[in-house]
C-alpha cells in the first residue's frame, strides 16, 4: 500500500479528538499508511526566519509545517484565499478584493510549499492536497519533477464558468488544475461548472464523461460529497460533555421548542437572511412566538477580512432589534452566542433542538446538516431546514428545503418544521439517517483514494508551466 500524503493549509493533530471528523478520518488513513500530513503552522514569523520545515511524530503519522512571513500570510491568505477565491467561489463577486499583488503571494506559498514538500516525498507516494488555497500546488510540484499520483478536493463550491471568469488569472488557476491526476468535488453541480469551464474556455476534449484531456494532460473529475463520522458523533452525543448539555437545554427549555443554527459567522452561511426568515415567522404568528427560542451559535472567523466586520455588526443589530421588538419579560426569541461552542457540547444541543435551521446562500456541503441528523434521538428527532443551495441539498432530499433570499418561505417552513407530526419527522429523519450511513466520513475517504489509484499517472517528466 502506498503512503498517503495529505497536504492542507491547515493541519490537525489527529491524536486529539477535537479536531472533528475530517482530521479523524483523513488521520485513520494516515494511520494505517503510516503517512504524512504537510501544511501550514499556522505560525506568522518575520520574513527572514520563515524557511524551516518542523517536523512532528504523531503516532504513526508524521506532520510537517512551514511559517509564513506576514508578507505571504496577508497576500496569501487573507488576500487571495479569502479575499478572492472564497467570496467568488461563493458566488459574491461583490465582496472580492481583486488586488493585483495577492495573486503573486498567493503563487508564492504555493511554490513554498512545492519546494519544501519534494524533499519530504517517496517515489510511490500518493499525495492528496485539500482546497482552494492550494490549487496550483500540482502545478508547482510538476514543475519541480515531481511524477507521483496526486489528487486534489474542492471543500468549497465550483461556481459557473462566467462567475469564474470574473478572477483575474482565471485561466491559470483552472489551468493548473490539469496538473492533477483527479479533482474531487462536493456535488454533482460543481462537476457541471468544472465541466462546463474546462470544455468551453479552455478548450479541453471530453475522453468518457469523467476524464477531460487538455494542455497535454489527462484530469478525471467527480462529485465525493463529504460525510461525518457517524459512530464517532453518535459516541460523542452520549459521552458525559453532550449529555449534560442535553440535560441542561432541556432543563431550561422545558416549555418551549428549540431551533439551533451553527456556523463560522461568515457571509456565505446566510445568516442575516435567517435572522429576517425568524422574525418573518414571529410576525406571522403570534400565537407561537413565546413557544419556540433560536439559539444561534456563530463562531468567530476571519476576523481581519472587513466583509466579517460588516456581518458580524448586521447580525449584532437584527438579533438586538427582534428580541427588542417581539421579547417579554420571562422570554428572548433569540439567543445569539458569538464564541466557538466545544466540539464535544454540539451535539447535546442538538438532540435537545426540535428544528435546525442550515440556511447558507451557498456551501460546499455542510456537516452541521449531517451532525444535526445524527445526534437525534430516532424516537423523536428533529426536523432539518436545508437550503437548496447547500451541497448537501442534493443528498438529503428529504430535508425541509428552502430558498434563503425566499424570507417568506424560510418562514412558512420554520412554522411547518415546528409543527410536523412525529410519524413525518421520523420517516424523513430515518431515510436521511440511510444517506449519512451510507456516504460517511470513511466512504468520502475510500472512494475518493480509489478513483485516484485508478487514474494512471501518465506522461512521466512532461513539462509543466
Ligand atoms: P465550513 O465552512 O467550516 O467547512 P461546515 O461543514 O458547516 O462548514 O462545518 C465544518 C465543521 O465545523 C463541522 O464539524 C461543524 O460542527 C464545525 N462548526 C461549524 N460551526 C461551528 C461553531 N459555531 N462552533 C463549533 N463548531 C462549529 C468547509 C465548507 C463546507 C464543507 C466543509 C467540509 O465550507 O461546505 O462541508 O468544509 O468539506
Amino acid at each position: 500500500m502506498s503512503r498517503l500524503v495529505v497536504v492542507s493549509n491547515r493541519i490537525a493533530d489527529p491524536r486529539q479528538t477535537a479536531a472533528g471528523g475530517l482530521a479523524v478520518a483523513l488521520a485513520e488513513v494516515l494511520n494505517n499508511t503510516g503517512g504524512l500530513w504537510f501544511g501550514w503552522s499556522g505560525k506568522i514569523v518575520d520574513d527572514a526566519e520563515g524557511d524551516d520545515v518542523h517536523m512532528l511524530q504523531a503516532g504513526p503519522v508524521k506532520l510537517a509545517t512551514v511559517d509564513l512571513s506576514h508578507v505571504d500570510h496577508d497576500a496569501f491568505y487573507l488576500g487571495y484565499s479569502n479575499g478572492v477565491l472564497w467570496p467568488v467561489f461563493h458566488y459574491r463577486v461583490d465582496l472580492a478584493d481583486f488586488d493585483a499583488g495577492y495573486i503573486n503571494g498567493y503563487r508564492r506559498v504555493n511554490q513554498l510549499f512545492a519546494r519544501k514538500l519534494l524533499p519530504l516525498l517517496r517515489p510511490d507516494d500518493v499525495i492528496w492536497v485539500h482546497d482552494y488555497h492550494l490549487i496550483p500546488l500540482a502545478a508547482e510540484l510538476r514543475a519541480l519533477g515531481c511524477t507521483q499520483q496526486i489528487g486534489f478536493f474542492l471543500h468549497i463550491p465550483l461556481p459557473p464558468p462566467l462567475m469564474l471568469a470574473a478572477i483575474p488569472g482565471h485561466d491559470w488557476l483552472m489551468r493548473a488544475l490539469f496538473a492533477y491526476d483527479l479533482v474531487g468535488f462536493q456535488s454533482q453541480s460543481d462537476v457541471d461548472h468544472f465541466t462546463k469551464y474546462v470544455e468551453t474556455e479552455a478548450h479541453a476534449q471530453p475522453l468518457d464523461g469523467q476524464r477531460w484531456r487538455a494542455f497535454g494532460r489527462t484530469v478525471r473529475a467527480g462529485a465525493f460529497p463529504i460525510g461525518i463520522d457517524v459512530d464517532e458523533f453518535t459516541g460523542l452525543t452520549y459521552a458525559s460533555e453532550a449529555v449534560e448539555m442535553y440535560e441542561r437545554m432541556k432543563r431550561e427549555y422545558s416549555r418551549r421548542k428549540l431551533l439551533v443554527g451553527v456556523d463560522r459567522l461568515d457571509y456565505s452561511k446566510g445568516l442575516p437572511q435567517r435572522m429576517r426568515a425568524f422574525r418573518e415567522f414571529l410576525t406571522r404568528h403570534p400565537e407561537l412566538r413565546s413557544s419556540a427560542t433560536l439559539i444561534q451559535i456563530a463562531s468567530p472567523s476571519r476576523e481581519n477580512v472587513s466583509a466579517y466586520t460588516d456581518l458580524l455588526r448586521e447580525l449584532e443589530t437584527l438579533c438586538g432589534s427582534i428580541n427588542g421588538n417581539f421579547g417579554e419579560l420571562d422570554w428572548m426569541p433569540v439567543r445569539y452566542i458569538h464564541r466557538t461552542v466545544p466540539r464535544a457540547r454540539l451535539p447535546g444541543l442538538y438532540r435537545a433542538s426540535r428544528v435546525a435551521l442550515v440556511t447558507p446562500l451557498r456551501d460546499g456541503m455542510n456537516l452541521v446538516a449531517k451532525e444535526f441528523l445524527a445526534a437525534q434521538d430516532e424516537a423523536d428527532p428533529g426536523v432539518l431546514v436545508l437550503s437548496r443551495f447547500a451541497g448537501a441539498a442534493e443528498q438529503l432530499k428529504e430535508a425541509l428545503l428552502v430558498n434563503p433570499y425566499d424570507t417568506e418561505g424560510t418562514a412558512a417552513a420554520i412554522q411547518l418544521a415546528l409543527q410536523m407530526p412525529l410519524e413525518e419527522r421520523r420517516d424523513r429523519h430515518q431515510a436521511m439517517m440511510r444517506t449519512v450511513r451510507q456516504y460517511d466520513v470513511h466512504w468520502w475517504c475510500e472512494s475518493f483514494l480509489a478513483a485516484l489509484a485508478e487514474a494512471q499517472p501518465e506522461e512521466k517528466g512532461t513539462s509543466w508551466l
